[in-house]
């Protein structure tokens, strides 16, 4: 029986080490869950590393890992300090994600950084090719692993090969750059169908395989030999139902069950009940614009002082990739700007910002998506951003005003959030204010339309339109319809 293969540079579970022994526990991420339609039973297998290195991983407990994987249909694949450190703090993380990212002075180009990137290439397709058979579906996850479909296309000509890139493709002229260019290229062109966020990174992938590969594309075809290579946009959604119910949970639970933080947001609101909450949530990322938002908050303050002890900040960045110096760095930028406006702006009464480094469990998330009234996000470039849509979706009164940065993918399809350019402070001070002064009829209608789009393009329903149209081009019975 066929099976569908899906590959990615971590697993869905996370491993753990202890006195105890080792147990397995499955990640609730948004891939993890718009995947489960897709992995399920015993018809799929799930890919990756495994997050512990050769190195941390004792020899006696490999079988044990290897069992304790496949319980939830995964298999892992080998890594090396070694590799870890040049694929993927290197060349995934200090080459390709400035890139895509258009951070091209944070782009370094190492030779070391691109051979390692190969060979673990290599490592995954060798496990891909050892675990599947001609007839299956294999569906490779983003960019760690640009170079997989076409090492697996050599070794499996007739397989049905999917790749989905998870981050923005840069245009022809960013990407241009890259000395490997043409090899990223052919790497992606081993896939039959190659999914991107949004129609523009679509246009853009197309227009660097024609102008460096000197391919035909005719719309959204490539002809490459004997193969006619698809590529289209599927917009990645979330898994709305588990957000809203969780909102409801939240709203319906007692005083009592409260979490501590959510005791501390609720005093905050009753000692100040005219102060607006306004949230932002990213991973500690240059990509994000947590700089220039801090920025543009005390830009906001000073034009609009009427504001001060009326609106407060939250700023939860969750720690990310700190091996890189480019993250150390805007750590270090991070807690400086808080402490300077805090120390410039705060009163006896008032604190502007409340900064928390650290990863939150759920149940916090949900506290903070539910208790603020203005989400604000503000990336310099981002390939989709689905914390915009989880604030949407825990919004179960509908009030709340989403202000979104015109360059995170989602802004294509949250049209009745307030659109900002994260560059323009005037602009973006004018619409906080817009924000905290919009009428409750409108956040309700605004938002009304977004979380009708939302539950109906939900991450099972990406999930299955790729899947969809992979096994449409496998067939090619029926017509390919893009969207
Ligand atoms: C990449 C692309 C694209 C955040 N803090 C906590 C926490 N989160 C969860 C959020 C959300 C996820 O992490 C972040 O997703 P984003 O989409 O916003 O950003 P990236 O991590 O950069 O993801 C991005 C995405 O891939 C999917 O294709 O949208 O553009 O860069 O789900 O809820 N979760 C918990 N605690 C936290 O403190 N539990």
């Amino acid at each position: 029986m066929s099976k569908t293969i899906i590959i990615s540079n971590r697993l869905p579970v996370q491993l753990q080490i202890s006195d105890g022994g080792l147990t397995a526990i499955p990640s609730v991420g948004g891939l993890a869950t718009g995947m489960k339609s897709v992995h399920s039973g015993g018809e799929s297998l799930w890919i990756g590393w495994s997050g512990l290195t050769d190195e941390e991983t004792p020899e006696a407990l490999e079988t044990e890992i290897d069992n304790a994987l496949k319980k939830h249909g995964c298999a892992k694949v080998k890594l090396t300090e070694k590799d870890i450190e040049g694929f993927y703090f290197g060349f995934s993380n200090r080459t390709v994600w400035p890139l895509f990212h258009y951070f091209l002075e944070y782009s370094e180009f190492e030779l070391d950084f691109w051979n390692t990137y190969k060979a673990v290439n290599q490592k995954f397709a060798d496990a891909i090719i050892a675990q599947s058979d001609e007839g299956d579906t294999i569906w490779v996850h983003d960019y760690q692993l640009m170079l997989v479909p076409q090492m697996v296309r050599e070794k499996r000509p007739n397989t049905s090969i999917g790749f989905f890139l998870h981050i923005p493709f840069p245009s022809y002229e960013i990407f241009r750059t890259l000395p490997w260019r043409e090899e990223i290229l052919e790497g992606l062109l081993g896939s039959d169908l190659i999914g991107f966020h949004t129609y523009d990174y679509e246009r853009h992938f197309l227009s660097s395989v024609r102008r460096l590969l000197g391919l035909d594309v005719s719309f959204n075809d490539i002809y490459l030999d004997h193969r006619v290579i698809k590529v289209d946009s599927f917009p990645m959604g979330i898994d709305y139902k588990k957000f809203k119910d969780a909102a409801i949970a939240h709203q319906q639970s007692t005083k009592e069950k409260r979490s501590d933080f959510q005791i501390k947001l609720d005093d905050h609101k009753a000692s100040a009940p005219d102060t607006k909450l306004i949230l932002s949530i990213d991973r500690l990322d240059y990509s994000k614009g947590i700089a220039k938002r801090l920025n543009a908050f005390e830009y906001f303050l000073n034009k609009y002082p009427e504001y001060k002890e009326k609106v407060r900040l939250i700023i939860l960045a969750v720690p990310s990739r700190s091996n890189v110096p480019q993250y150390q760095l805007l750590k270090k930028e991070i807690d400086e700007l808080v402490g300077r406006i805090n120390g410039e702006l705060s009163t006896v009464n008032w604190t502007p910002i409340w900064y928390f480094y650290r990863s939150l469990p759920f149940e916090n998330l949900i506290d903070l998506y539910t208790s603020s009234d203005i989400a604000w996000l503000t990336p310099l470039r981002d390939g989709m951003n689905l914390v915009a849509k989880e604030y949407i979706a825990t919004r179960t009164d509908k009030t709340g005003v989403l202000i979104l940065s015109e360059m995170a993918g989602s802004a294509y399809e949250m049209n009745e959030a307030l659109l900002i350019n994260p560059n323009n402070f005037e602009q973006q001070a004018d619409t906080l204010k817009n924000a905290i002064t919009m009428p409750r009829e409108e956040q309700i209608a605004r938002n009304m339309f977004l979380q009708n789009r939302l539950e109906r393009y939900n991450v099972e329903v990406w999930a299955n339109e790729f899947m969809g149209a992979l096994n449409r081009k496998k067939e090619g019975s029926e017509p390919f319809v893009s969207q």
